[in-house]
């Protein structure tokens, strides 16, 4: 038995470079039901992020009752995360929806039918749809957290039966980056990498990646090999001090907003210092005398200047990154969230390309994903891109799409790029999109300027749709909210960062009337009466197998191959990693084994942009390139951030995550356990930041920005001192309580964002900062696990006591 709570990561299984990980299982049952109890395990996979870490549910009397690692699974060998482990209790919660609500006369939200519900939202899309300027004023804002068939039959109702591009994810928040650079240097969205590549790694580089409490599972294997025979070196980038900044061999701790300065001074550093691949270089990649004229200024000390950080840190890191013969590298939001994402990223994979890092054992990238099934909205289009990772700007894969779906060519959305998220709320907030259709997020929380979402999403003028498991912060300001039922309610697949793909099956019935993402999606369709081109439905499926079996033909010959992938596939073994096709019927490992790119004019998802500005290259200008699949070496100048410090904000503001809480805590705030191990907002400060500004741990901190103000608690952490911490879990309002102190840090955040993938700026703002009132010497609610670990005084240390006692249990191979 182990406190998930105390020890996020449980017990080392430590093991050698090339040898299989160490299976062990971990489970958690509720109460004190043993495994005798449970009358069915049902196969699934983990939706509180990206890793993919499969399980099964345990149900008991037709309830959900526990979980427990699947060790078939290429991804996780058995093991669980805290939120896998105790999260599903969410499911269960009693303020649950359970059936639709409406707006009435006094503009209270009442309950009502499905019908009634309905009714409302398709009055006013045909409305809008058969009247002046159609499809222009609808908005589809979705999520990373639904299945693969709720995306694509969304992303149809969308492209081939409104016909609007103003369609996006939250994905935008999250992952735009990852596609944005995969794009840029290697023609298409699609992880190079595989999970495997920690096993075989001498190096490993963390990019502004949290990865022990973000994808806590993944940081479990790094672990296994740093405690094993020739453990491969570690590169930490980011400001705070992370489990993975404290493990690592060498951690810069960057001022926030300047890693793309880092990187070209890296970049600099192999190239001058010899440690090139000069024969992959010249072979496989395109762009290289650029890359040097831009990065040549960038010396150890300057980078160390603009960085605030030590040349002799910058050579060290350069030699751990010059001198790995298989180098691993993640890269999360501590880049795509902050300045010049997209360059940054790309910088990434620069490095890859020029030490020849890709497409071998070891050898690997993951331009990671953040939520569990954000590849899936990428990939069938719900973020406004083409499904199948097609181009918007090439005719011929619009003709496919059309022929594919019998519609006209002209439906398709493709006269310009899809709208971004960010440009979505612009036009709610000028007026020109009328109803906003939102599923599975809550941006009232989790969208940067609060106070201006807020005030969009209340505009009369607005008809907005929230589709959600509970009555959010979002959901409080729609004029229909529908009840969604989720994970372990109903089927479906989705697709890890490292492409393997999972099925989740149905465990129980959802509550009340609550139903799933796709049914809903589905009765809109058919109320709505989208025709094709010869007058039959557009839209003739009625479950999710009979949408995947019609995304497969969707993806043929795609990157995201999935014809060689089906349910009964899926069932009883391991995921399985896309392209799987007849050729390669057990997946792909890794891509660009070959060295050759999907970089062909005919076959690449974009014909790119300028990185500083953001300007779309055309397809003339990307033929002329003559790319012939080799990758690009992308480079930029850095430029500072949009908002640096000045005498009224003279800190500067970041944000993100502990290891209790996924995002708005809708459902973690709803598992006893981990709610309890992080119930409150803080703030991170340095002793030296605390001791200027006459602040103690427990403190009661203001917290104000241009934008807004928050209140918190202070924790003394190993933050750089001029930086403060914020997670962005806390929304408005508690779990269950009425009061509504500000408390999101996106109270403070700005508008504002990467040029190239759109990605909002979440991890850089300036703030000032005053001490509010005394603590009384009591801790701030800061976990004393992760990030948060206090420096230089002994707190209570978090644990979950005898409720969280969870189970594992390891084995050899
Ligand atoms: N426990 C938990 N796990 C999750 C989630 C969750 O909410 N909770 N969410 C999932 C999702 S959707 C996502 S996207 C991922 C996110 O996973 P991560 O990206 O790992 O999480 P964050 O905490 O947002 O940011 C990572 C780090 O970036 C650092 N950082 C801030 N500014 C900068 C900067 O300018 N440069 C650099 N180099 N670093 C900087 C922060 O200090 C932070 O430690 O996690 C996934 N997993
Ligand atoms: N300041 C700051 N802001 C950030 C970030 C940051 O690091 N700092 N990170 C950004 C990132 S990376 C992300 S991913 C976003 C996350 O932001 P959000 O997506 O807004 O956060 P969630 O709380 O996950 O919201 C998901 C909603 O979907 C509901 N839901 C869950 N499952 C289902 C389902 O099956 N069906 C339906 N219909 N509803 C469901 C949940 O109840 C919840 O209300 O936040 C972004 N915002
Ligand atoms: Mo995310």
């Amino acid at each position: 038995m182990v406190d998930r709570i105390a020890d996020p990561w449980g017990e080392r299984t430590p093991y050698g470079p090339g040898e299989p990980w160490p299976v062990r299982v971990d489970g958690f049952l509720e109460g004190d039901l043993t495994e005798a109890d449970v009358d069915r395990w049902v196969q699934s996979a983990s939706v509180l992020h990206s890793n993919g870490d499969a399980m099964d549910i345990a149900v008991a009397d037709g309830r959900i009752v526990g979980v427990r690692g699947r060790a078939v699974d290429r991804v996780n060998h058995g093991r669980l995360d805290p939120k896998d482990l105790y999260g599903w209790q969410a499911n269960h919660s009693p303020d649950r929806l359970t059936r639709p609500l409406v707006r009435d006369d006094d503009g209270r939200l009442v309950e009502t039918d499905w019908d009634t519900a309905m009714g409302r939202i398709v009055q006013r899309s045909r409305e809008l749809l058969d009247g002046p300027g159609g499809w222009g004023h609808f908005g589809f804002y979705t999520s990373g957290q639904l299945f693969l068939e709720e995306y694509y039959a969304l992303g149809v109702i969308g492209k081939a039966g409104i016909g609007t591009p103003h369609m996006d994810g939250n994905t935008r928040l999250c992952t735009a980056t990852a596609a944005a650079a995969m794009k840029a240097s290697f023609g298409t969205d699609g992880q190079p990498g595989s999970y495997t590549d920690v096993d075989h790694c001498d190096a490993i580089a963390l990019w502004g990646h949290n990865v022990a409490e973000t994808q806590t599972v993944l940081w479990m294997r790094m672990l296994d090999r740093r405690r094993g025979p020739n453990p491969p070196a570690m590169l930490a980038v980011d400001p705070r001090s992370t489990p993975v900044a404290r493990e690592a061999d060498v951690h810069l701790a960057v001022r926030n907003g300047t890693n793309l300065a880092l990187v070209n001074g890296l970049l600099r550093e192999i190239i001058t210092r010899g440690w090139c691949d000069e024969e992959y270089v010249a072979a496989h990649t395109i762009g290289f005398e650029g890359l040097q004229r831009v990065v040549d200024p960038y010396t150890p000390d300057r980078v160390a200047a603009i960085c605030d950080i030590t040349a002799a840190h910058v050579e060290r890191a350069a030699e751990l990154l010059g001198t790995s013969r298989r180098l691993l590298s993640t890269v999360l939001q501590g880049f795509y969230q902050s300045n010049q994402a997209t360059a940054a990223a790309c910088g990434v994979n620069n490095l890859h390309l020029l030490r020849g890092m890709l497409g071998r054992e070891g050898a690997g990238i993951y331009q990671m994903n953040g939520q569990p099934t954000a590849q899936n909205t990428r990939e069938t289009g719900a973020d406004g891109d083409l499904p199948g990772l097609r181009n918007w700007d090439n005719p011929e894969h619009i003709r496919e799409l059309a022929e594919l779906w019998n519609v006209d060519p002209f439906t398709i959305p493709h006269w310009a790029p899809p709208t971004h998220a960010m440009q979505i709320w612009r036009y709610a907030e000028q007026g020109s999109i009328k109803l906003l259709y939102i599923s599975a997020t809550n941006p009232a929380v989790s969208l940067p300027d609060l106070a201006r979402i807020r005030r969009i999403l209340a505009r009369p003028e607005l008809f907005v749709v929230v589709q959600d498991l509970f009555l959010t912060e979002t959901a409080e300001l729609a004029d229909v909210v529908l009840p969604g039922a989720t994970w372990g309610e109903k089927l479906g697949t989705f697709t890890s960062v490292d492409r393997t793909v999972h099925l989740s099956e149905k465990a129980v019935e959802p509550p009340g009337e609550a139903r799933a993402d796709l049914d809903i999606f589905l009765d809109y369709a058919r109320r709505m009466d989208f025709r094709d081109r010869d007058g039959g439905p557009l839209i003739t499926w009625s479950g999710p197998e009979e949408v995947f079996e019609a995304w497969k033909e969707c993806s043929a010959g795609r990157p995201c191959d999935y014809t060689g992938i089906s349910y009964d596939r899926l069932r009883g073994g391991s995921g399985i990693q896309w392209p799987c096709t007849a050729d390669a019927p057990d997946g792909t490992e890794r891509l660009y084994t070959d060295g050759v790119f999907n970089t062909d004019p005919d076959y690449c998802e974009t014909y790119g942009h300028d990185l500083v500005t953001g300007a779309e290259l055309t397809a003339d200008e990307y033929r002329a390139k003559q790319p012939a699949g080799r990758a690009f070496l992308h480079a930029a100048d850095y430029q500072p951030s949009p908002e640096v410090p000045d005498e009224d904000h003279p800190l500067l503001l970041t944000t993100g995550r502990t290891v209790y809480q996924f995002h708005t805590r809708t459902k973690t705030g709803r598992a006893p356990q981990l709610d309890a191990a992080a119930p409150e907002v803080w703030v991170e400060l340095s002793p030296a930041d605390a001791a200027r500004y006459g602040i103690a741990e427990g403190d009661l901190v203001g917290i104000s920005s241009a934008r807004g103000a928050v209140q918190a608690r202070a924790r003394l952490s190993g933050i750089r001192p001029g930086v403060v911490f914020v997670p962005f879990h806390y929304g408005y309002f508690d779990v269950g309580a009425a009061d509504r102190v500000p408390r999101a840090a996106n109270e403070l955040t700005l508008t504002s964002w990467d040029p190239v993938s759109k990605q909002p700026i979440f991890k850089v703002a300036a703030v000032g900062i005053a001490k509010l009132a005394d603590g009384d010497g009591a801790a701030s609610p800061a976990p004393t696990v992760g990030g948060s670990a206090p420096v230089g005084a002994a707190l209570p240390p978090t644990a979950g006591g005898p409720g969280a006692e969870a189970t594992s249990r390891t084995q050899k191979e």
